[in-house]
């Protein structure tokens, strides 16, 4: 039914949307046939401090291998997030802050207090001493200091690497010791959801582990009294207190890095994927102006966390440099109820919300009520990102929240790629609840099967690239070779994306999820491999294989089968125990959902594990386990099935 439902653009945007649908395909055409002349045009969408004379100089082929846009342009991120507004809008809202306590006040920051802010805290980076090229490790709660953090790093060309902070502070360690970065800025605590996140004791608990760590700077968010150590760590307050606010931004060139952020593959460690500073701001800052129709005055919420690319690219760099207003809340969606998520878009008068399908189908299953007894009536846009959005959560986000009038945006991409690469543009596109609809413009997507040859026309297969895109990660920090090998080898020529994906017979694309092996957790990437290697840690699991499974809230359930060492005893104290391990080894959002003890893994005669086949059993598709003839021993398919855990 999906596929041929085809929801039109709303009357009350017919002719509205800065796009529509006539503008679209001609941009779209040209950004392939004249790629040189489209971004040409594009590129006054920032400021420069040097125009960039050269366009798209990349090239996926092995013997010539690079990413590269925009060689010759110089700029700054900070200054294009925050200078150029200051003569128009200086006193305009550049972050709204909802805090997690419903009851305390909300802070409204102006561009001009912003941007003072960040040069203070420039000034205290540099006092510490990061300069251009080194590396600040971010653990924050979501709090403005997180952006003025991100800012401040901009500004005098220092490259920023988030930590989401409900990670451990093992995988804190590990995020650190990869890029060595000099400086951690963190908070006393966090909050969320009524909770406490103790980040400093994490901090405290990983350094022992950082060797390159000179500085710690300390925000005061909760007001808790945390050990400072002496010469080592700083309160943000006082030092903010005693900068300049005057710091001249950093003249970069266009393909330095911007940020580096770790994100989960289908083998080895998480990879640092590293964004450059002119193509990434030009692609942050034209997606979200295509494809949420940014008008000035508006304000916009993208419902994500620094921690992850989203709330990069579109809670600081994209709607910052557009020069929008935009709201950050530092709780969860559903706290102290259900409510909370429809109450702050009353409160701030939000026009456009931008939230994953997993938070919707948490509030769906609430039921109406709550959302209508909010006035929703600013809102104008709704937006989906971090995996497939099913069509009853599609069909409920446009008539109950969005009141059948608010298109919804549905928009595909990657830490990998920067910022939004397939997704309708509201005033332009036709919907189809469940599909992201078509590429951006300078996106070309193209589906291949197993073997690398090109489907046409209607056809599930590959989802790969064909070309660059100014927001593409230029490189895996510190292994170039990582970066060719994962995306450039399986399909040469091409981006690899890891998605599968179908286009219908109308050219719309749907995304059907991963074909590799990393999971997505409620809109997190999970590589089972992370949660395998966290597994066998433990003293008494001798293996371990890790699937992903369907979960009614979650998208995807972690699914874990654990075989112990000999002599060791399975029983549920255990199995609490290693759930309990693997929130303390990644953090809370690797919580396994199902651990079933087995006495072995199927695997193949040359000892490989048959993925294939674990899946099969934690879907609870027995009954099409397919050929299992290749397996050094069938038997234990009989146990594994028969032992089935019902998450
Ligand atoms: C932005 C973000 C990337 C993976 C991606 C895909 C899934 C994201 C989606 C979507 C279907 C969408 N994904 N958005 N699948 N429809 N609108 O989420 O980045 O954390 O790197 O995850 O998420 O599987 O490959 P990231």
């Amino acid at each position: 039914m999906g596929e041929n439902m085809i929801v039109p653009v709303p009357e009350s945007w017919a002719g509205q949307g800065a796009v529509d649908a006539a503008t679209y395909a001609a941009d779209h055409a040209r950004s392939i046939a004249d790629s040189d002349g489209f971004w040409r045009d594009q590129i006054g969408r920032l400021d420069w401090v040097k125009t960039p004379t050269r366009m798209d100089e990349s090239d996926f082929s092995e013997s010539n291998f690079q990413i590269r846009w925009f060689a010759d342009g110089r700029i700054n991120v900070s200054a294009n997030c925050l200078d150029r507004h200051l003569a128009e809008r200086g006193d305009a809202t550049a972050i709204i802050w909802e805090p997690d306590d419903p009851t305390a006040a909300p802070r409204h920051i102006s561009y001009r207090a912003l941007h003072a802010e960040v040069c203070r805290f420039a000034n205290v980076l540099k006092a510490a001493g990061a300069h251009r090229g080194s590396r600040v490790t971010l653990y924050l709660p979501m709090i403005p200091e997180a952006a003025v953090a991100m800012l401040a790093c901009a500004r005098i060309g220092a490259i920023h690497s988030i930590v989401f902070g409900g990670f451990s502070p093992d995988a804190l360690a590990g995020r650190i010791q990869d890029c060595d970065s000099t400086i951690v800025v963190t908070a006393d605590e966090g909050r969320r959801g009524g909770k406490r996140v103790p980040l400093k004791a994490n901090v405290d608990a990983a350094l022992p582990h950082c060797p390159s760590i000179e500085t710690v700077i300390v925000v005061p968010a909760t007001g808790a009294d945390v050990p400072m150590r002496a010469g080592r760590d700083l309160r943000y307050d006082a030092a903010i207190a005693a900068a300049s606010p005057d710091c001249p931004p950093e003249a970069m060139d266009s393909e330095d890095p911007l940020f580096l952020l770790y994100t989960s593959g289908s083998t080895g460690k998480p990879k640092g994927v590293v964004h450059s500073s002119g193509g990434y701001l030009l692609w942050a800052a034209m997606t979200h102006q295509l494809c949420f129709d940014y008008r000035p005055g508006e304000v916009f919420w993208c419902a994500a966390d620094v921690g992850w690319v989203t709330g990069h690219s579109y809670i600081v760099y994209g709607p910052l440099a557009n020069g929008a207003t935009t709201l950050m809340y530092e709780g969860v969606p559903n706290w102290p109820s259900a409510a909370r998520i429809w109450q702050v878009v009353e409160r701030h008068r939000v026009a456009t919300l931008f939230t994953a399908p997993t938070v919707l189908r948490s509030l769906m299953k609430e039921g109406d009520d709550l959302v209508l007894s909010t006035d929703r009536s600013s809102l104008r846009l709704l937006g989906s990102v971090g995996e497939p959005i099913n069509p009853e959560a599609w069909r409920w986000y446009h008539a109950v929240p969005g009141e059948g009038r608010c298109p919804i945006i549905d928009m595909w991409w990657q830490t990998e790629t920067g910022a939004g690469m397939i997704a309708p543009l509201p005033g332009a596109t036709p919907l189809k609840p469940g599909s992201a609809t078509f590429p951006l413009p300078g996106v070309e997507p193209r589906l291949l099967d197993g073997e690398g040859a090109v489907l046409e026309g209607a056809a599930d297969g590959n989802l790969v690239i064909a070309r660059s895109w100014p927001g593409q990660m230029r490189t895996v920090w510190n292994d170039h070779d990582r970066f060719f090998q994962t995306y450039f080898t399986t399909f040469p020529g091409y981006y690899t994306t890891g998605d599968g994906a179908r286009r219908d017979a109308d050219g719309y694309w749907w995304i059907t999820g991963r074909v590799d092996d990393v999971i997505n957790v409620s809109g997190h990437r999970m590589g089972t491999a992370e949660v395998e290697s966290a597994l066998v840690l433990h003293p008494k699991v001798a293996e371990a294989a890790v699937v992903g499974m369907p979960h009614e809230l979650k998208g995807q359930g972690i699914y874990a089968y654990v075989t112990l060492n000999a002599g060791d005893e399975a029983d549920e104290a255990l199995r609490r125990e290693l759930v309990q391990w693997v929130r303390r080894e990644i953090g809370p959002i690797a919580t396994p959902d199902a651990v079933q003890f087995a006495p072995g893994l199927p695997k193949t005669r040359s000892g490989k594990i048959m993925r294939r086949i674990l899946r099969k059993i934690a879907e609870g598709e027995i009954g099409a386990l397919g050929d299992i003839s290749t397996l050094a021993d069938p038997a234990v398919v009989d146990d594994l099935v028969a032992n089935r855990v019902m998450a």
